[in-house]
């Protein structure tokens, strides 16, 4: 209860910090890879507990409904740091931001995000939201007509998790999304697992099929990563090239690939 009301303060006290780890192109033959964008991930600087991860707040924020604003510092945060990111002569990275339902469901989101585009001058191709599979599943009628909402704004949508969430394949084709970000769980078990690298590469051609492109998520080995490649993965995301750091660590990865 102290954490909770610690946490109301919190927002607006400045002590919420976000950290941005790399998506990178899975290319060809190993070679160096090229950063393609970063997520956002936010952390909760205490002033008694230091540095707290999600898993300590974020769902406590859910169940209270303080996600909201939450999120509404992490969507404008997040948007100001990738153009802060912006290089002349360097294509610019793509920022994803983690979405909670509450936040996608309360009346005016489709605003914030425009006006959170407006105020920092991101061109709206470049932002992902992220929405977590049980979340689209759980409330498919209304989720769905707001991620079309939102998409027509110009921004990607991704799922999250995706894979963990026991969903029917054939919803996927009728959802407006952009992207699957395959969970961690299937990623650990493409190497020396032929039943775990059989879903994975279904997860991937299904999604090839339906036009979408796919993040593997959690890529911690080499071998995975080349697996992944080989399989047609788009982008990969994991400690293999980097832990989610902090901007100024972020622009150093963008001046040298991981
Ligand atoms: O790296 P990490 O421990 O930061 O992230 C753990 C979990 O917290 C992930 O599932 C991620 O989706 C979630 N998370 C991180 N940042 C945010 C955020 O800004 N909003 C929401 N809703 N979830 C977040
Ligand atoms: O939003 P999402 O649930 O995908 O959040 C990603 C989470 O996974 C974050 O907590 C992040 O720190 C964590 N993560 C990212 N890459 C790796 C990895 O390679 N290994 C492990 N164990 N965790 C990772
Ligand atoms: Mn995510
Ligand atoms: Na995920």
């Amino acid at each position: 209860l102290q954490l909770r009301a610690d946490l109301e303060r919190a927002v607006g006290a400045g002590e919420l910090v976000l950290h941005f780890q790399p998506s990178v192109v899975l290319g060809e033959d190993g070679g160096p890879a090229p950063v393609h964008g970063f997520e956002a991930l936010v952390r909760w600087q205490h002033p008694t507990r230091g540095l707290l991860a999600p898993v300590h707040f974020v769902p406590l924020a859910e169940e209270s409904g303080l996600v909201v604003p939450l999120g509404t510092w992490v969507l404008r945060e997040a948007c100001r740091a990738a153009v802060a990111l912006h290089r002349p002569g360097r294509a610019p990275a793509v920022m994803s931001v983690n979405v909670a339902v509450a936040q996608l469901a309360a009346p005016g989101f489709v605003e914030l995000v425009q006006a959170a585009l407006a105020d920092s001058g991101l061109a709206p191709h470049l932002l992902v939201l992220e929405i977590t599979e049980t979340a689209v599943l759980a409330g498919a009628d209304v989720v769905a007509p707001l991620l079309a909402r939102l998409r027509s704004t110009g921004i990607r949508i991704a799922v999250d998790d995706f894979g963990t969430g026991y969903s029917s394949l054939s919803y996927l084709r009728d959802l407006p999304v952009d992207v699957l970000k395959v969970d961690k769980s299937f990623v650990d078990r493409v190497v020396d697992d032929e039943q775990g690298a059989s879903v994975a590469r279904a997860i991937i051609s299904l999604a090839r099929s339906l036009g979408l492109e796919t993040v593997a998520e959690g890529v911690e080995e080499p071998a995975q990563a080349a697996w992944l490649t080989a399989a047609g993965a788009t982008y990969g995301q994991g400690y293999l090239w980097s832990r989610p750091v902090p901007l100024a660590e972020a622009s150093a990865l963008l001046e040298e690939p991981a």
